[in-house]
């Protein structure tokens, strides 16, 4: 049955130490390098003999190498090592494995000269890392029988791992299981983001009100980590440009301000079943060593230490707002940062090729932006082939114009990023010549596209007018990008019809859909082992891991009851789980019959997570008013939120506190007992996202038509078997075509009656224009039923008598009236499992596998190349594999 690839046998070998190589040997691109040229055959061949195999992976030499961390990297005694400790000591032997893998994915890639996309990205939530790794290099079973001998439990120690939370919520997450994909399907590839000292505030609940608290991820170190000392960048702030005359050629040449560096770290990130890892390379901001030797020397030396402090400031917190800008200069420091230190490095590694030519770098290099927050990528670029490699303007611009694609993730007009030019100027001066530049080009062509149609030309250009001068990064990314994608089809739409308009009229060829995906590696195989079981079984192997569509098989599986059944007690199993994760953490006991109604995402007006708790009241009040006899037929819910709100917004804490409120009311109210629980989950993240996504039986997605770009736990919670209560908004619309009408709970206004239905509020009295039923709830919170506190009076006036910008009160009855059918399908168990099982199988389109594989053949023209796997006898286990013919022969030579 087990048909998984054997590229791991268990071959054992001793482990070596090389010590003392010199510093220029480390990297294997530089052994190869000297291989082909003079390398002394002494020196190399002592060292390829040392590291010529790769580290077993039979049981004793697993405990082995577990045993051997814990004494000489941990400096631990047998006496002396907890739960804590055997976690570290595992990730560091996990780590050993993945490094072997990552280093021969860079040697080959480098030898192939492959061309490679590097995803920029301010952000990269990508949860915890054992168990995925464990996962992807097949390793899982080996390690847990490994372990259990030693006296531990392998999924014991998964506990043990902080979740690296450096993103806010979907942005950050999509990036992360993207990289999971590229990894798995080959592609060469780089993620670049920052390394934040304090990734995602910790989110705790006090009196009901979020309280946030600094999340010091690093507190224990970082084994999946490498720091590369070797990979560190020059980053210029301030200072002035000054104009050199070169052989007849004006030249600027920016100077002054203030140097620091940024320093690479680097995760390998491993693809399911084969040797390709790839790497996030995340910045750090260092001071440089030569920063204010003047106060140095002039004795002021607390003032050039807290200098030195100023550099490691940069990156030292990720910004907590999701979809708004924030608009702070340590923002655009953090963002020219990551920008300037991955463009040096990937022209550096473009300049490593043996002929150095320029217009061969969009065939070599693809750059994604993740939303606009890298946008001054595009000017680092010009700014480095024009200052530095002195190319002219047009040939730098066709260059950088052929290299940078762009992604827009959100139509709401508060995310739209824009800088003041003042800030600019003084932050970074040449680039604002530069936009200035680009600008110039491109509004040229739009007065010859449509000659003096000023309209047009306000619409279109970079550089906003109005009031004080604002740069728009959407705007820049644009114009320097080849292509530009929305991630789900209706926002792709929207994007053409709405913000980007002008810009569609004018290059209709350059807006593309790529619809957004999750890896199924973490949210089945990891999140999921049972149901992975099951399909395993059922299919006769695991390779739907790597191609979801195997799961059509299953359709005509429904109609057995033993596969219902088994499902029915896979979400039985997993609800469990989370009954005891809650209990555990939240002091509220689930009664495991009841429906379990999850929605978790983070806190925003256009979300409407309002609409939910209000609807829960509604619920209540319901049962309240009910007789015995009625309550009989009532479907038991337990109904659960999760998610942060930016802490300073201040309607989205009012939620929270709302949702609290109700809660204590409900969860205390013995009349109810267990027909219906609220629960708000504290502190929302990767890691407890995989216990809660699973054991999820309806999801909300219930955001404003045309609000929610695409949302992507959607996808994650379709993939475990869950129905969705939702609007036709984002990424539903097409869940809704995949799965069929009869498998999901659709309501409320669609996105082309929105304005309408806005007008037509905007003219009604509240009265008429709020149905009763929610008046009755408004009712119940204005006479204090839920506590006699202004603010949750505050949440309802927000919409009663301001602005309902979000249609609560339009879309109400038509939620009831969803959540009534939900009701009806539940008291059917095997209809429901059966609906449930649907989605869970006609969920592979919305792998981030089919998403990759679009983004590499649509836009970055991009193929895989798959790293050599070792081969499986011991003495065939050398590495080098990937070496060229001739260069294993000049191995060999220097072997023998
Ligand atoms: C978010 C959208 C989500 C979408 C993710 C990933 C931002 C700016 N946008 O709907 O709100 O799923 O991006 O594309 O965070």
């Amino acid at each position: 049955m087990d048909q998984k690839a054997t590229y791991r046998t268990s071959t054992r070998r001793s482990t070596v130490q090389v010590g003392g190589s010199p510093s220029n040997m480390y990297r294997p691109e530089y052994q190869v390098e000297q291989f082909g040229l003079q390398a002394s055959p002494r020196d190399t061949s002592k060292i390829w003999e040392l590291m010529d195999s790769y580290q077993g992976s039979d049981k004793l030499a697993l405990q082995q190498s577990i045993v051997h961390h814990v004494e000489y990297t941990l400096a631990r005694t047998r006496f002396d090592f907890s739960k804590f400790h055997s976690y570290q000591a595992l990730s560091h032997s996990v780590r050993d494995r993945l490094i072997e893998a990552f280093n021969d994915t860079n040697l080959h890639f480098h030898q192939m000269d492959a061309k490679r996309i590097y995803y920029l990205s301010l952000e990269f939530l990508i949860g915890r890392c054992l168990q995925n790794a464990l996962v992807n290099l097949d390793l899982e079973d080996d390690y847990r029988e490994a372990l259990m001998d030693l006296g531990y439990k392998l999924e014991e120690l998964y506990d043990e791992e902080v979740d690296p939370a450096l993103g806010n919520g979907g942005l950050g997450r999509l990036a992360a299981c993207f990289l999971d994909s590229l990894a798995t399907l080959n592609y060469p590839s780089f993620g670049y983001g920052i390394r934040y000292t304090y990734g995602i505030f910790k989110q705790l609940i006090k009196d009901g009100y979020q309280v946030e608290s600094p999340d010091f991820w690093l507190n224990h170190g970082n084994p999946w980590e490498i720091e590369r000392l070797d990979v560190q960048y020059q980053i210029r702030f301030y200072g002035f440009v000054k104009k050199v005359w070169d052989h007849g050629v004006e030249r600027s040449v920016w100077e002054g301000g203030e140097t620091i560096m940024a320093r690479a770290y680097d995760t390998p990130i491993p693809g399911y079943n084969t040797q390709n890892t790839i790497a996030l390379r995340l910045w750090k901001s260092h001071p440089a060593s030569e920063f204010d030797f003047s106060s140095f020397n002039t004795g002021d030396y607390f003032k050039a230490l807290e200098q030195r402090q100023k550099a490691e400031y940069i990156t030292s917190v990720l910004y907590p707002n999701d979809s708004t800008e924030a608009g702070k200069e340590l923002r655009l420091k953090q963002q020219y940062l990551l920008v300037s230190a991955s463009m040096q490095d990937i022209v550096r590694r473009f300049k490593r090729r043996k002929v150095l030519d320029w217009n061969a770098f969009p065939q070599k290099v693809a750059v994604q932006l993740n939303d606009t927050h890298p946008a001054l990528a595009i000017v680092e670029l010009l700014r480095i082939l024009i200052d530095i490699e002195q190319l002219d303007n047009m040939s730098a611009w066709q260059i950088v114009t052929k290299s940078f694609n762009y992604t827009n993730h959100t139509v709401l007009p508060e995310a739209l990023e824009k800088w003041g030019v003042p800030l600019i100027e003084k932050l970074l001066p040449r680039h604002l010549e530069i936009i200035y530049l680009i600008n110039f080009l491109f509004l040229e062509k739009v007065q010859q596209k449509y000659p003096n149609n000023w309209g047009k030309l306000s619409a279109l250009s970079i550089v906003e007018e109005e009031g004080t001068k604002k740069v728009r990064m959407a705007n820049l990314s644009i114009v320097g990008s080849k292509f530009v994608n929305g991630v789900a089809k209706i926002h792709t739409e929207l994007l053409k019809t709405t913000i980007f308009k002008e810009f569609f009229e004018m290059h209709p060829n350059k807006f593309q859909n790529k619809t957004n995906g999750v890896t199924p590696r973490r949210w089945v195989r990891c999140a999921n082992p049972a149901l992975a079981a099951l399909y395993d079984r059922v299919l006769g192997s695991d390779k739907w891991v790597l191609d979801m569509e195997q799961l059509k098989q299953l359709e005509s599986h429904v109609s057995d009851p033993q596969f219902v059944r088994d499902f029915q007690m896979i979400k039985m199993e997993n609800k469990e789980r989370f009954v005891h994760w809650i209990r555990k953490t939240c002091q509220v006991d689930l009664n495991i019959d009841s429906l379990f109604d999850i929605q978790v995402k983070r806190i925003h007006e256009y979300k409407r997570q309002l609409m939910n708790i209000l609807y829960v009241i509604y619920r209540y009040l319901i049962i309240k008013e009910s007789s015995p006899e009625e309550r009989k037929r009532i479907v038991p819910r337990s109904v659960c939120f999760g998610g942060k709100a930016a802490p300073g917004y201040v309607n989205a804490k009012r939620v929270i506190k709302l949702i609290n409120s109700v809660a204590d009311v409900i969860n205390n109210d013995h009349q109810i007992g267990d027909l219906l629980k609220v629960v708000f989950m504290p502190n929302y993240n990767v890691s407890n996202a995989q216990i809660i996504i699973p054991a999820a039986e309806l999801s909300q997605h219930i955001s404003t038509a045309g609000t929610e770009a695409s949302g992507t736990s959607n996808m994650k919670f379709i993939m475990n078997g869950c129905l969705i209560l939702g609007t036709l908004d984002g990424a539903n619309v097409e869940i809704d075509e995949a799965v069929g009408r009869e498998n999901i709970f659709i309501f409320g206004t669609q996105v082309e009656d929105v304005d309408n239905m806005k007008e037509k509020m905007r003219n009604t009295d509240p009265h008429e224009y709020f149905p009763q039923e929610l008046l009755k709830v408004f009712g119940e919170i204005d006479n204090g039923r839920f506590g006699h506190n202004e603010e949750l009076k505050w949440i309802v006036d927000s919409i009663r008598y301001k602005n309902d910008n979000y249609l609560v009160g339009q879309d109400f009855k038509d939620y009831i009236k969803a959540q009534q059918q939900v009701d009806d399908l539940y008291r059917q168990p095997n209809e429901w499992a059966k609906k449930s099982i649907y989605n869970a199988i006609r969920s592979y389109k919305f792998s981030s596998d089919r998403t990759i594989q679009e983004y590499a053949e649509e836009i970055w023209q991009l193929k895989p190349i798959k790293v050599p796997e070792p081969a499986a006898q011991k003495h065939e286990r050398v590495k080098g594999v990937a070496l060229s013919k001739s260069q294993q022969e000049m191995a060999e030579k220097i072997k023998h």
